[in-house]
């Protein structure tokens, strides 16, 4: 299969481009930073097409992706909308702004206008699924979330109404929406770089894993074409729910 997957310079991105290549299928893999996109390239030979670009750069999407050979452009089995970021835990009104439109125009900007270069293609060759990573957060509210819950829950209703217009298509849609999840640049990049602050994340805790992000990718690859898996909700099992809170007047 030909697989296109954003954000293979780190975390989850990476892990899936390695087992997907493994696993014999072609992939190309986005990412901005061509020096890591180099050494996956290094390490995966001909079967890793790397792809230097940002994601909320629609003219830089449209250059890359013409760079490509056409028939593998048009021929794209699986888009796995990957890249994405947190940047900030502050509460709303201390927030920075900057750190919001990244993230507005990262995790739901540049999502959807990968989506709407490659999905025609798939429509076109009535075959295709589209996997975008959602988490948690667009699911249950948190403390500092703010804007990146709002990202993710739009990644989640995104994802449903696109199955929604693809009826009678044999488009497929998932979304996956992961809980706590180490091994990845997350909480570096949400910490601005701060590394002892975002380890202490994942202190104590047996978390989710890239690897386990990954073996469910390739799980849903290989799903008969006639099943879609709408929703992947996943935490580990050390993290859940209950995180309601009451102000009270001492
Ligand atoms: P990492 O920070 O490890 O990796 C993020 C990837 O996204 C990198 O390859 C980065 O590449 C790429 N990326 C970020 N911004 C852009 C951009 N503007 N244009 C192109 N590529 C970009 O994070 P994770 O692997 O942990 O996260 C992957 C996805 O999973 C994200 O969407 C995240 O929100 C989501 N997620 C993560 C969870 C976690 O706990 N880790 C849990 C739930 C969801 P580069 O810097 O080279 O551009
Ligand atoms: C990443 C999971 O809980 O840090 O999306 O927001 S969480």
């Amino acid at each position: 299969m030909n697989i296109l997957i954003t954000g293979v310079t780190a975390g989850f991105g990476r892990q899936i481009a390695i087992d997907c290549v493994k696993a014999g299928h072609i992939v190309i893999g986005t990412g901005r930073r061509a020096d890591k996109l180099g050494e996956i390239k290094a390490e995966l030979g001909d079967n890793f097409i790397p792809l230097c670009f940002d994601v909320s750069d629609l003219t830089a999407i449209k250059s890359a992706l013409g760079s490509l050979d056409q028939t593998l452009l048009t021929n794209i089995d699986v888009l796995i909308n990957n890249a994405g970021l947190a940047l900030g835990l502050e509460s709303a009104d201390k927030a920075s702004i900057d750190d919001w439109q990244t993230m507005i125009q990262t995790n739901t900007l540049g999502l959807v206008q990968m989506t709407h270069q490659i999905l025609p293609y798939m429509v076109a060759k009535n075959d295709g699924l589209i996997i975008n990573i959602s988490s948690t957060a667009g699911n249950y509210p948190y403390f500092g979330a703010n804007v990146y819950g709002a990202t993710k829950a739009f990644v989640t209703q995104f994802s449903l109404n696109l199955r929604a217009d693809l009826l009678g298509k044999n488009v497929r849609v998932t979304n996956i929406e992961p809980g706590l999840c180490g091994g990845t640049e997350f909480s570096n990049v949400r910490f601005h770089g701060d590394d002892e602050r975002a380890s202490k994340v994942y202190e104590n805790v047996e978390f989710i894993r890239p690897q386990d992000i990954s073996n469910m990718v390739l799980w849903l690859i290989d799903q008969p074409k006639h099943i879609n898996i709408n929703r992947l909700e996943v935490m580990p099992v050390a993290q859940t729910f209950a995180g309601l809170t009451v102000a009270r007047d001492l």
